[in-house]
C-alpha cells in the first residue's frame, strides 16, 4: 500500500498569503495529477490557535525569522499564520481535497510547533498519522506539499524513521528559503536519510504504464 501524503497546501502558504511560499501556488496543479496514482491519499494541515507560541507578536521585542528556544526545542518565529477556522488555514481553491480519506491537523498546541506531520517538534505527542497508515497497510508513503525546508523536510524524514519507503515528489514541493540554499539543503539532509527524490512526471508514467 503507497500512500500520498499532501503536506499544509493552504491559503496562507499560498502567493498572498500570511506566510506565503514563492510559487507555493504551484503545487497544487501537482497534488492533483498524481493523487489517482495511489491507494491513499491523505493530508496535513497546518492548524494553530490564535495566540499560537510560533507567531512573532507573542515574543515581544521579537522579529519574524528570529529563532528562540522554548523548552530545549529552537522555534523560528513566524508571521501569524493558518489560524485554526480561518481562511487562511483552508485548503487551497482547486486542490482536489474530496481525494483524502483522512486530514490530521498539527500545530494545534499553542505551546509547541508542529512542522511534521508526524509528531509535534519537541516529539512529545503523535498526531496519528504514522498508527493510521500502519493500520491500513501502507508500507511506502510519497509527500508532496509546503514547505520543503520545514514541513516537507520533518514530515519525510520521520517517515523514513517510522520505517516507511519514502519518496519525495520534488517539483510538487516549494521552499520558504529564509536563507538561500535552504531548500537544497532539506533536499540533501532527506537524501542522505534515505528519502527518494522523485519528479510527478516518473509517478504518472507508472500510472499509464498501468493502464
Ligand atoms: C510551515 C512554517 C510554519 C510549513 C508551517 O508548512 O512548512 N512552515 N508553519
Ligand atoms: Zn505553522
Amino acid at each position: 500500500m503507497h500512500a500520498l501524503i499532501v503536506v499544509d497546501i493552504q491559503n496562507d502558504f499560498l502567493p498572498g498569503g500570511a506566510l506565503a511560499v514563492p510559487e507555493g501556488d504551484a503545487t497544487i496543479a501537482v497534488a492533483n495529477a498524481v493523487m489517482p496514482a495511489f491507494d491513499v491519499v491523505v493530508a496535513t494541515q497546518d492548524w494553530h490557535p490564535a495566540e499560537h507560541h510560533s507567531f512573532a507578536v507573542q515574543h515581544p521585542g521579537r522579529r519574524v525569522g528570529e529563532v528562540i528556544e522554548v523548552g530545549g526545542v529552537p522555534q523560528v518565529l513566524w508571521p501569524v499564520h493558518c489560524v485554526e477556522g480561518t481562511r487562511g488555514a483552508e485548503f487551497a481553491d482547486g486542490l482536489e481535497v474530496s481525494r483524502f480519506t483522512e486530514i490530521f491537523k498539527k500545530g494545534t498546541d499553542v505551546e509547541v510547533d508542529s512542522y511534521s506531520g508526524f509528531f509535534d517538534n519537541g516529539r512529545r505527542r503523535a498526531t496519528g498519522l504514522g498508527d493510521w497508515l500502519r493500520a491500513r497497510g501502507v508500507t511506502h508513503v510519497s509527500v508532496l506539499g509546503l514547505a520543503t525546508d520545514y514541513c516537507i523536510k520533518f514530515t519525510a524524514l520521520d517517515a523514513v524513521d517510522l520505517g516507511f519507503r519514502t519518496r519525495l515528489i520534488v517539483d510538487g514541493c516549494r521552499a520558504v528559503e529564509l536563507a538561500t540554499g535552504d531548500a537544497a539543503r532539506a533536499i540533501a539532509e532527506m537524501r542522505a536519510a534515505g528519502v527518494e527524490v522523485i519528479e510527478s512526471a516518473e509517478v504518472l508514467a507508472a500510472i499509464g504504464a498501468a493502464r
